[in-house]
């Protein structure tokens, strides 16, 4: 079923000017981006984005991150693209993600708290539809 996903592009990469890459294998999948643009995130909008994780060790770090940098968002559509981008995107740790995934060939161990990964993707379609309505 054509569904339609939030991708952001985290700032590590943005700042190492890997927007186009990851922008072009989203497209080489055959998903189509509907929506793109670049800006520095809110605390708000992060503070909404990241709900889930309030409490855990890694949230305030992860929003610290998130606010060092400009980030793009993205709405990706296409036929199973919630799943879809989550498998080109790889496993979240960097290191254990499989080559041939955007975190896989692209990302870095950074040996911090902070799994700088470079890509955010909705996880179901609820999640999508709440990520969309705050980037978007
Ligand atoms: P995402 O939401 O960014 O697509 O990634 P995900 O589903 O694979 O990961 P999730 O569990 O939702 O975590 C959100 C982001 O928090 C950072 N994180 N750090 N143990 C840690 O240090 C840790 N765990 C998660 C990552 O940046 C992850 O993408
Ligand atoms: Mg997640």
């Amino acid at each position: 079923m054509s569904e339609r996903t939030l991708v952001l592009i985290k700032p590590d990469g943005v700042e190492r000017g890997l927007t186009g890459e990851i922008l072009r294998r989203i497209e080489a999948k055959g998903y189509t981006i509907t929506e793109l643009k670049q800006l520095s995130a809110s605390p708000e909008q992060l503070a909404a984005h990241y709900a889930e994780h309030e409490g855990k060790p890694f949230y305030q770090p992860l929003v610290d991150f998130m606010l060092s940098g400009p980030v793009v968002a993205a709405i990706v559509e296409g036929h199973g693209v919630i799943n879809g981008f989550r498998s080109l995107a790889g496993q979240t740790d960097p290191t254990s993600a499989a080559p041939g995934t955007i975190r896989g060939d692209l990302g870095r161990d950074w040996g911090e708290k902070v799994q700088k990964n470079l890509v955010h993707g909705s996880d179901s379609v609820e999640s999508a539809e709440r990520e969309i309505a705050i980037w978007f």
